[in-house]
């Protein structure tokens, strides 16, 4: 899924079009194919779109291209937590994980 269908998903007010999206985008997480999110799919797809936007402040650019540890510390620090919230706001059965079906709920129940 690319920046550009995140945008649309982000900007939908269809639900039929949200789910679809949810739905290709839910695959495009679950890279071990489970079925579910887990934390560590979830910290890496936080991390990603973290990255996207602090690199769009001057003040993060540079720190960001050199991989300054103080930065690259502080961006773990709260991609984890940012993560872990998100797991908790979509897992409905709070298994620790989130389903496609737990995913499609939060995010078209949203709209
Ligand atoms: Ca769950």
């Amino acid at each position: 899924m690319d920046r550009k269908e995140l945008e649309a998903l982000a900007n939908t007010k269809d639900p039929v079009e949200a789910e679809r999206l949810v739905i290709k985008y839910f695959a495009s997480i679950d890279v071990n194919n489970s079925g579910f999110i887990e934390k560590d799919e979830m910290i890496m797809v936080v991390k990603t779109l973290y990255e996207i936007e602090i690199s769009k402040r001057p003040e993060f650019k540079d720190a960001l291209a050199k991989k300054d540890p103080k930065i690259m510390e502080a961006i773990k620090i709260e991609t984890e937590k940012i993560a872990l919230d998100t797991i908790k706001k979509m897992d409905l059965d709070k298994d620790g994980r989130v389903s496609q079906a737990e995913m499609v709920k939060s995010i078209v129940l949203s709209k």
